[in-house]
């Protein structure tokens, strides 16, 4: 009995377990107890494993998708049927947040349930990085690991690979995902703006022809290297800033690299091999739980959509990529229903970074933009506190557990690790995953179940730029005055700002009055508040 097992008869028991797990939790000493009282009280015979106890899991991360990205959240010049049918037969959250503004540091929170800003060198990754979470820390896919899933990783990766000395591409690329608690990994290593253009499949750059050896640098490799400004006529897409050195596929990038040609991909076919790889996993783990993240690289940039996807919207290839990663996402869906697994997944959907439109190429998004908005009703996008930097669509789906709801509970990406350790009925180590909040209850839309009380927003990090969300009150700290991308809708810009900010977010959801003057009291306590969640090192309760 695996993964494949029919619910059908005792989805309305489900979460009734999962209450009875979290309070039994508190009070035994053993998980092996827990699970035999968890049987003893659903009468199930021993020698049957709770079918119920291990669904599958699939994350599928977005990258840069804003709150407003989707028709499901109010997106109307182009459509996303796919993931639409997910929001109406699941949870779309109103208030479902990633917990940074960037990639790498949301995605850090994402896998160690831990503020990205606790640890230096959790900023976007450069295309050397070494391995930028420690392999000693307990994480989300060694929780999952530990309730006997096969776990996978498969897409854009972006935390650094290798030890201190960074990615030995030649070589084995340790420590990864592997020493991380994932069994298997299917990369784009960094992101794809980034060099190099190559998948990684486990611990070795897959296809790397011995002879022809890869080499990444942040030099120029020789005096006739071409790159973005020596060959910007022959570019198919132009770069805007940035991004002008080692031209591959057309497209020129961010950092330089030379040889590895057996090994590199095209652009074009990057969501087609995220969909093969994952549909493999699934089908070949139908009989045994499973938990596969699904990490896309749509929507980030170069936006390059396979060719029948280009030209599917009228706002040129940002829309285009969306349409790509709700076919990607409709895929996914596909196999899990071919496998009979559709009652037994729970499926998330979110995003690890607001929207942005010009991010380095020429690719037309904020010309063809119309009337879109990236982030909805939200101000601000990637690489800013604003709501639209954070506040992504978040979406729970679970054929026959979850019902369909519009919750507006707040979630976060960073909740997952303590989550689905509930989920699984497993106690997380004390000194692991150090704020991550367990709220599988909201997740699974649990009558009267409550998110977060509070939750703490970063943008890249190291740079004292923080906000603080609790209740209706939005706290904004900027220890160097400067906010980006404030205006989603306009090129990439700074713009000066006060220390601190104060937003009461019911009255004023965009953000546009700061009402610090009028509620010194609140601001005051809210940046107690903040100091302290960053000087005490965790907010996840050590009981
Ligand atoms: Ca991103």
């Amino acid at each position: 009995m695996g993964g494949g097992f029919v619910l059908s008869g005792i989805h309305a028991s489900y979460l009734v377990y999962v209450d009875e797990v979290q309070s039994m939790m508190k009070k035994l000493f053993s998980f092996t107890l827990t699970l035999f009282f968890v049987q003893s009280a659903l009468a199930i015979p021993k020698e049957q494993p709770a079918p119920f106890a291990k669904p599958n899991v699939i994350v599928i991360m977005a990258d840069d998708l804003g709150f407003g990205d989707l028709s499901c959240y109010g997106a109307d010049s182009f459509e996303t049927p796919e993931i639409d049918k997910l929001a109406a037969g699941g949870i779309r959250f109103t208030n479902g947040y990633c917990s940074a503004s960037t990639c790498t540091p949301t995605r850090y929170s994402l896998l160690t349930g831990t503020y990205a800003f606790r640890t230096p060198g959790t900023g976007i990754a450069p295309p050397n990085s070494p391995a930028v979470i420690d392999p000693d820390l307990f994480t989300l896919p060694d929780v999952m690991k530990k309730a006997g899933y096969a776990t996978a990783v498969v897409g854009k990766w972006h935390l650094g690979l290798g030890g201190d000395a960074g990615p030995d591409w030649n070589g084995e690329l340790k420590p990864g995902p592997l020493e991380l608690g994932f069994d298997s990994c299917f990369l784009l290593p960094t992101t794809n703006d980034r060099v190099p253009q190559v998948y990684v499949q486990n611990h070795r750059v897959l296809n790397l022809d011995p002879k022809d050896p890869l080499w990444v640098g942040k030099m120029k490799p020789s005096e006739d290297h071409p790159t973005g400004i020596t060959h910007r006529s022959t570019l198919k897409m132009d770069w805007s800033h940035g991004h002008n050195s080692t031209i591959h596929n057309g497209i020129s990038r961010i950092g330089f690299y030379t040889g590895g040609h057996a090994a590199r991909f095209r652009d074009e076919d990057l969501a087609d091999k995220w969909v093969e790889k994952s549909v493999e996993f699934i089908k070949a783990n139908k009989s045994n739980p499973f938990f596969l993240f699904f990490s896309s690289h749509d929507i980030h940039v170069p936006r390059i959509p396979h060719e029948r996807f280009q030209g599917v919207t009228d706002l040129g290839f940002r829309a285009d990529s969306i349409v790509q990663f709700d076919w990607c996402v409709g895929e996914i869906i596909k196999a899990v229903k071919e496998s009979g697994l559709i009652n037994n997944t729970l499926i998330v959907i979110c995003s690890d970074n607001g929207p942005v439109m010009d991010d380095g190429y020429k690719d037309f998004a904020l010309e063809k933009l119309g009337d879109h908005r990236a982030a909805g009703p939200y101000t601000g996008g990637k690489y800013s506190v604003y709501e639209g930097g954070t506040r992504t669509p978040f979406i729970t789906y679970w054929r026959g557990i979850v019902k369909p709801a519009v919750s507006d509970e707040v979630v976060c990406t960073i909740d997952l690790a303590s989550s689905l350790a509930a989920l699984t009925a497993q106690r997380l180590p004390k000194d692991a995953c150090l704020d991550s909040m367990n709220i599988i209850r909201a997740l699974l839309g649990k009558e009267g179940a409550k998110g977060r009380d509070h939750l703490v927003q970063q943008n890249n990090g190291n740079n004292g730029t923080y906000a603080l969300l609790e209740g209706d009150w939005k706290l904004h700290r900027y220890d160097r005055k400067t906010a980006r991308n404030v205006v989603v809708e306009q090129k990439l810009a700074n713009v000066k700002v006060p220390p601190y900010m104060l937003f009461n977010l019911k009255e004023d959801p965009t953000e546009s009055k700061n009402v610090i003057a009028q509620h010194p009291q609140i601001a005051e306590r809210m940046k107690e508040h903040l100091a302290e969640i960053i000087a005490s090192g965790r907010t996840r309760p050590s009981r």
